[in-house]
């Protein structure tokens, strides 16, 4: 079985419980509150920010046929970015100023221990789990979603067809990646897999609930 196949299957109840997340059904059932959302796009903002020199961290390592595809990767996460800003200034939230939660803290050291210090394989598999997780967990919200929805235009950015593509471009490579990586090598590319799904759980979860440092509670 294909890499990818294997690993979402093997950790199907840690994604079932991420697509089953209630700040995913309470967004798309118009259930969420504005400031929820809010505590999501200032930490998604910087969690977009921060895989830029992540994805800049893994090209000298990557293969020659993947530079440019990265470099594309780059320019996509600028205009993510963008569009972050645009959105935030049309519903007037304010995106700068509010530092990194805790979790989303503890992914972005993750993200950039992850790029430095694992393989190119194990680090392709943490861009692949990631990319694919947040397109599957925004088609559950788009599924609901009143098209006139605010929060439509950024929702569509990763539940979209081009989106899709790039997901399924990421797919091929990193099971072409697992076939030629050793037992060992594949055996730490399914952990990075599985704790990359954890990871986006405790975003979801971290958004949901506002999260503060923990010992820190400012309120
Ligand atoms: C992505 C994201 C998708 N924006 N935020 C988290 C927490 N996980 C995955 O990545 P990108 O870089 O926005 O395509």
């Amino acid at each position: 079985m294909p890499f990818c196949d294997e690993q979402l299957t093997r950790l199907k109840p840690l994604w079932t419980r991420m697509l089953g997340h209630r700040f995913l059904t309470e967004t798309r059932d118009g259930a969420m509150p504005d400031e929820r959302f809010a505590v999501w796009m200032r930490q998604d903002y910087l969690f977009v920010e921060a895989a830029i020199p992540f994805i800049a961290a893994l090209i000298p390592r990557a293969p020659r046929a993947h530079w440019s595809p990265l470099a594309g990767v780059i320019a996509a996460l600028e205009k993510e970015l963008q569009l972050f800003e645009e959105r935030a200034a049309a519903v007037g939230v304010t995106l700068r100023g509010t530092p990194a939660a805790f979790t989303n803290h503890a992914y972005i050291q993750f993200l950039m221990a992850t790029a430095y210090r694992a393989s190119y394989a194990e680090a392709y598999t943490v861009l692949y789990a990631a990319e694919k997780a947040y397109h599957d967990s925004w088609k559950v919200v788009r599924a609901g979603l009143d098209r006139e929805s605010k929060w439509h235009p950024l929702v569509e950015n990763w539940a979209g067809d081009a989106f899709a593509q790039y997901v399924g471009y990421l797919e091929g490579e990193l099971n072409a990646l697992a076939e030629q990586a050793g037992a060992d090598e594949r055996t730490r590319m399914g952990e990075y897999f599985e704790l990359t799904t954890k990871y986006e759980i405790a975003f979801w979860e971290m958004a949901a609930t506002g999260e503060d440092w923990p010992g820190c509670n400012s309120q």
